[in-house]
């Protein structure tokens, strides 16, 4: 039965040049929020953290400048760094072009690297020459489903979530955060790369280095697993990952989030070091954790209530056995 997949592909094809793509309009450290700009615009919302890209759309293996694959198109330093804890929620909101819609792919992994920023401040920090970059996370397919993907969720208006590694070492990091879209990925060069750069400075007593690195674009190339890809013809594989194994020094949890408050709602910078710092998501405890059966709910409209999909810090080996592991 081959017409399916034909047909799925060309709704792809339409839905692909009908859209335009999207970003992340908004993160957040421990539930307080920062917006960012819109691709393209000129700071119109005041300083952010996350690095501003040129535009939204998708960065292929054929046509796209090498530099882009650090942290998006023509990506700029962001003049914020913000504050983090080992251990801290990190939040990432996607949005569609008009930054208002939902983001629009489905199938594809959630990677999340990161690099120190070394003896600079992240705010001056060049990534695109030569930077080693650690995979402190990713997300593939829905554990019982592999032909659907917690990126559903993320068009779903769900965040994605990740803990912060428990024994980084303190300093100032680049998150580089990607999104991987495989709706045209059956073909060489239909795979999309939709990364970004979001600075932090990491209080922390750890010390762990990572002991597996890569660079971008490096890491890309005809021998990458997971470039080329079909997530419509079952049975659906399990997705061989591109960017190398998880380092030593990975997420303490992750998972698919409550949707993020609308931009208007956010407090400015100015206001945000006030009591309203308490974690949008309440953590789920341990043993109430469900957290894969939660996020499988990912097409969802409704998030579970006020819950993310990753605890607290009580260390990864109690992260895995609450369920998380199968989404690594
Ligand atoms: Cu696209």
């Amino acid at each position: 039965m081959q017409l399916l997949p034909s047909i799925l592909f060309a709704l792809a094809l339409f839905a692909e040049q009908a859209s335009a793509h999207g970003y992340v309009n908004q993160i957040a450290v421990d539930g307080k929020w920062y917006p960012g700009n819109k691709p393209g615009s000129d700071s119109q919302l005041g300083p952010s953290p996350i690095r501003l890209i040129s535009d939204g759309g998708p960065l292929q293996l054929q046509g796209s400048e090498a530099r882009d694959f650090v942290c998006g198109k023509n990506a700029s330093k962001a003049q914020m760094t913000v504050p983090a804890n080992t251990s801290s929620l990190v939040t990432f909101n996607w949005v569609g072009m008009d930054g208002a819609s939902a983001w629009i792919h489905h199938a594809g992994p959630v990677i999340t690297y990161m690099t120190s920023c070394g003896s600079q401040s992240c705010d001056a920090f060049d990534a695109t020459v030569d930077t080693k970059w650690f995979k402190v996370a990713q997300l593939g397919q829905l554990p019982n489903d592999t032909g659907r993907w917690f990126q559903e969720g993320i068009s779903s208006e769900r965040t994605y979530v990740f803990q912060l590694p428990d024994q980084l070492a303190p300093g100032g990091y680049l998150i580089r955060h990607e999104l991987i879209s495989l709706q045209n990925a059956v073909a060489p060069n239909g795979i999309e790369f939709y990364p970004m750069c979001l600075q932090v400075n990491v209080s922390s007593e750890g010390q762990q280095q990572p002991n597996t690195t890569v660079t971008f674009p490096a890491i890309y190339n005809s021998s990458t697993d997971g470039l080329i890809f079909d997530t419509y013809t079952p049975p659906v594989p399990a997705y061989p990952f591109p960017g190398g194994p998880l380092s030593n020094v990975h997420a303490s949890g992750q998972g698919l989030g409550p949707t993020a408050p609308s931009l208007s709602a956010i407090p400015t910078t100015s206001q945000t070091d006030s009591a309203s710092d308490a974690p949008q998501c309440s953590v789920a405890p341990p043993e109430k954790q469900g957290s894969t059966s939660s996020a499988v709910r990912s097409h969802d409209s409704q998030p579970p209530n006020g819950r993310c999909l990753v605890k607290r810090n009580t260390g990864r080996r109690a992260a895995h056995n609450a369920g998380l592991r199968r989404a690594w």
